[in-house]
């Protein structure tokens, strides 16, 4: 049988260089490994060096992750010349910076959500982006829960016009990592580091997906927030989700919310209602989302990701019921290239999907998605929920 793929010795190598090692550094890692052992892809994704602060630990990393070098300045992994594209995987504060610095450098950027902590350096990110484009240099945020597969089916099921008018856009994302008050204060619960609490850990991908699977945007928010625990032991490990407190009997203020919860309007005319929490006690990932149509309705649960709920207004009353669609065939978006039918995936594939997508567009010479300004649009409605929360009013979210 011949062939008019190239083999992976012809095709070009993409060079990466990733900053961060923690839980998102671990799942981009994986990402880039397993891409090309299960997906043809037109290039070669070679993990080339990782970035971290601590030359110890970035060692431990690197070698437990699979890259072939380190730095401890992430000013000089973005300048090496042996290295594409920069794969940014730190707190929020320094989103901005690396990525302005990698795109002005000529390197493709792949940034975690949200873009960044404020909408004016978002702005800026756009800005750069948007600059970098036109020198064929590419960006994309990495809102990844757009890749699981039944959420590619929910968006591929909307656009077919099989729900009709969206009406009802209801998006919980529902977490209780620190509903304990004893959990250690970790950097995602300081406002100067993360930007925000649950509102754009997780809020921001529930936004996210609610407009991609719709393809209509927020316009319109009235928002409420709220910080139930309001100092915490200080973390002395604040690398990973939780952190450990350790010894440590010194407590640090919560700068950001525990909770965020808000009304939507979509430019389509539908009503959304949004919740983001890491206080709801035993849901651990919980992203539930259910779209109600005038032909039917969809409903989703991360905690049981392999299954896409649909009703069809339209069939028989005598029969019709909501029926459990197990996104595991082969014909369902990027599950061909996996297991035999029903042997399902889990959260770490979305991530695999995000790179197979990215580096199709980057071989393509097209523009990826969610693109900078996709990632800037969220932060606005991130910002209006805030500043309706602080000012009990509606807000608008400008396009
Ligand atoms: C923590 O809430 C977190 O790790 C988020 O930061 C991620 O984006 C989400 O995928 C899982 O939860």
């Amino acid at each position: 049988m011949t062939s008019t793929t190239p083999g992976p010795s012809s095709r070009p190598d993409l060079r990466v260089g990733m900053v961060g090692y923690a839980f998102m550094g671990a799942a981009h890692s994986q990402a880039w490994r397993s891409a090309p052992r299960f997906f043809d892809l037109p290039m070669n994704p070679r993990m080339q060096v990782l970035g971290g602060r601590d030359a110890a630990r970035v060692a431990d990393a690197a070698q437990r992750l699979g890259w072939a070098s380190t730095e401890t300045d992430w000013r000089r992994l973005v300048e090496r010349d042996d290295v594409d594209l920069v794969d940014i995987c730190t707190p929020g504060d320094s989103h901005c910076e690396i990525a302005i610095t990698a795109l002005e450098a000529g390197k493709h950027v792949l940034c975690e959500k949200p873009l960044a902590n404020t909408v004016a350096e978002a702005e800026d990110m756009v800005r750069a982006a948007e600059a970098a484009a036109t020198r064929g240099v590419h960006s994309m945020v990495g809102f990844t829960y757009r890749r699981v597969p039944a959420i590619a089916l929910a968006r591929q099921l909307v656009a077919e016009g099989r729900l009709g008018e969206i009406r009802h856009v209801r998006a919980q994302y529902l977490q209780d990592w620190i509903a304990d008050p004893q959990a250690p204060l970790s950097w995602r619960l300081e406002r100067e580091k993360a930007g925000s609490g649950a509102l754009g850990d997780i809020g921001a991908h529930i936004i996210d997906l609610a407009q991609h699977i719709t393809g209509d945007r927020i316009t319109e928010v009235s928002g409420q927030l709220d910080t139930f625990v309001k100092e915490r032991p200080i973390a002395a490990d604040h690398s990973g989700l939780s952190g450990t407190a350790g010894e440590s009997q010194e407590m640090g203020r919560v700068t950001v919310d525990d909770a965020a919860s808000f009304l939507a309007r979509f430019t389509g005319g539908a009503a959304g209602v949004f919740e983001a929490t890491r206080f709801a006690t035993g849901r651990k990932n919980a992203i539930r989302l259910e779209l109600n149509g005038s032909r039917g309705s969809l409903a989703f649960d991360f905690e049981d990701m392999n299954v896409l709920e649909f009703f069809d207004a339209e069939e028989d009353d005598e029969t019709a019921g909501f029926r459990r669609i197990l996104a595991t065939e082969p014909t369902h978006p990027y599950v061909g290239a996996w297991w035999p039918p029903g042997h399902g995936l889990g959260y770490e594939h979305g991530f695999t999907h995000q790179v197979v997508d990215l580096v199709h567009d980057l071989a393509g010479g097209r523009p990826p998605a969610p693109s900078f300004a996709d990632g800037l649009q969220v932060q606005r409605v991130l910002a209006a929920v805030e500043t309706s929360s602080d000012t009990r009013s509606w807000q608008q979210v400008p396009a």
